[in-house]
C-alpha cells in the first residue's frame, strides 16, 4: 500500500479550520487535524509546499519513520508550524491502519485504560451572579468538573470568559482585537468567586481555572495561596509557559496543583518541568504537539513522574483532533482530564463523527481509525476568513502576556 495523495482543506464553517486528506492507492483515507488558530494559513502552506510532495509514494503503514524521516529530516526542528504540520500526517496515518486493522484506534495503543474519558466544561460569565447558573448548567448534564472564568469589575472584557449560552470562540475577524489588563483588579477578584462557587456546590465537584500566562511568578504564588481553601483541581497557565523556573518558584509558595502546555510543541517543551515535578498536569495535545505519536511520548515520560493529561480541546481545535485525542486518552495510564467544548452545529455537520458525550464522559466512536471524518463538498462551501487571537495591553498601553 502506498500514499496516492494528499489533500489539504481549508475550511470556515463559523471558524477556520485546516485538516489534511491522506488517501492510499487502494483507497483508504484517513484525516488529520492541522488547525494553528490565527496562522492557519501558514501550516496550509507548510504541508502544500513542503510535506505533501514528499508524502507521496510512502507506505502509509510507517508511521513512527514517517514522523522522524518528518522531524528529523527537515533539519528545523520543532515550532508550532512544524509540529502542527507533523501532527496532521500523524494522525491521518494512524486512521489509515485503524482501518486497514480494522480496529478503533486506541486498541492499537493497548486498548481501554478506562470506561470512559472525564471531561471538563467551560462555565464562564461576565459576573459573579450570572456564573452560578452557567455552573449549575454543567452540574446539571453530568459534568464532574468545571473550569470557571469570571469578568473582573473595572476591565470592560477579559480572554477566556465566553458569552453565556453561544459557542466559545477566541478569535474574532481580521486583525487583533486589543483588551486591556490589570493584574491586580483580577487577583483581588478571583478568590473571592472561587468562595462563592464552592460555597454553593460544595467539595466534590472539580473546579479548575486557566490564568491564560498573565502573571508573572510571584503573582502566581500569591494566587495559588489565595486558592488554597477551595482546592482546585488545577490552576492553569499561571506564567508564560516558556517561563519554566518561574514554576519552581510558584511551587515553594503554594500546593494549588498546576497545568501548563497547550502552546507546548514537542517533549522538549515540558521535559525539565516533568522531571522536575514542577507540574501536575501537562496539556499539550494531539494537533499542536506532534500528534498521537509523539503526544504519547510525552504522556510516558509523564507517567514516570506522576504527572497526569489534561489535553487542550476549545473549540479552535477541530473534531478530528477531539477524536485522535479521545483514543489517546482512553489508552494512557495517567490521563488525567480532557478539556471539552462542544463546537458550533455548522463544524459538528463539516466533521461528521461517532464520538459522543454521556454522563461526564466522552466515548470515542466504536469503528475502525479514528472515528471521524471531513464533508470535503460541505467545507467547500465555507471559504477562509482571517481571524486573529488579541494582543493583551495594560492600562497604559504596553503589551502585556497573555
Ligand atoms: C483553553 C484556552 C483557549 C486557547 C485557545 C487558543 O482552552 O484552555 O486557553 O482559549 O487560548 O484555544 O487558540
Ligand atoms: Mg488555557
Amino acid at each position: 500500500m502506498r500514499i496516492a495523495e494528499a489533500r489539504v482543506i481549508v475550511t470556515c464553517p463559523g471558524r477556520n479550520f485546516v485538516t489534511l486528506k491522506v488517501v492510499t492507492d487502494d483507497g483508504v483515507t484517513g484525516v488529520g487535524d492541522a488547525t494553528l488558530n490565527g496562522r492557519e494559513l501558514a501550516v496550509a502552506a507548510y504541508l502544500r509546499e513542503h510535506v505533501v510532495p514528499a508524502l507521496l509514494g510512502r507506505d502509509p503503514a510507517r508511521i513512527e519513520d514517517t514522523w522522524q524521516y518528518l522531524y528529523r529530516g527537515a533539519y528545523w526542528r520543532r515550532g508550532p508550524v512544524t509540529m502542527t504540520a507533523i501532527a496532521a500526517v500523524d494522525t491521518a496515518l494512524w486512521d489509515i491502519k485503524g482501518k486497514v486493522a480494522g480496529l478503533p484506534v486506541y486498541q492499537l495503543l493497548g486498548g481501554r485504560c478506562r470506561d470512559g474519558v472525564t471531561v471538563y466544561g467551560h462555565a464562564s460569565a461576565a459576573t459573579a451572579e450570572e456564573l452560578m447558573p452557567e455552573i449549575a448548567g454543567y452540574v446539571g448534564q453530568g459534568y464532574r468538573a468545571v473550569r470557571v472564568q469570571t469578568g473582573v469589575p473595572g476591565l470592560s472584557g477579559v480572554y477566556g470568559v465566553g458569552k453565556p449560552g453561544s459557542v466559545y470562540e477566541p478569535a474574532s475577524e481580521g486583525v487583533p482585537a486589543e483588551p486591556v489588563w490589570d493584574t491586580g483588579r483580577y487577583l483581588d477578584h478571583v478568590p473571592r468567586v472561587f468562595a462563592d462557587v464552592r460555597a454553593e456546590f460544595g467539595p466534590h465537584l472539580k473546579l479548575l481555572h486557566d490564568v491564560h500566562h498573565r502573571l508573572t511568578p510571584i503573582e502566581a504564588a500569591r494566587l495559588g495561596r489565595d486558592l488554597e481553601p477551595f482546592a482546585l483541581t488545577w490552576l492553569e497557565d499561571p506564567v508564560p509557559a516558556e517561563w519554566q523556573d518561574g514554576f519552581r518558584l510558584i511551587r515553594q509558595h503554594t500546593t494549588t496543583p498546576l497545568a501548563v502546555g497547550e502552546v507546548f510543541t514537542s517533549i522538549w517543551d515540558c521535559r525539565e518541568l516533568i522531571t522536575g515535578q514542577l507540574v501536575d498536569y501537562i496539556r499539550a495535545t494531539v494537533v499542536h504537539a506532534g500528534g498521537i505519536t509523539h503526544l504519547r511520548r510525552i504522556f510516558d515520560l509523564a507517567a514516570l513522574h506522576q504527572v497526569r493529561s489534561g489535553s487542550h480541546g476549545a473549540t479552535d481545535l477541530s473534531p478530528i483532533c477531539l477524536a485522535a485525542a479521545l483514543h489517546l486518552d482512553l489508552a494512557i495510564p495517567n490521563f488525567g482530564l480532557q478539556e471539552y467544548m462542544p463546537h458550533s452545529a455548522e463544524t459538528d455537520a463539516v466533521f461528521p463523527h461517532g464520538y459522543h458525550y454521556e454522563g461526564g464522559y466522552l466515548h470515542p466512536a466504536e469503528t475502525p481509525g479514528l472515528g471521524v471524518d471531513i464533508d470535503e463538498e460541505l467545507a467547500a462551501r465555507y471559504p477562509y476568513r482571517a481571524a486573529s487571537l488579541p494582543v493583551n495591553r495594560l492600562t497604559d498601553g504596553t503589551v502585556h502576556d497573555w
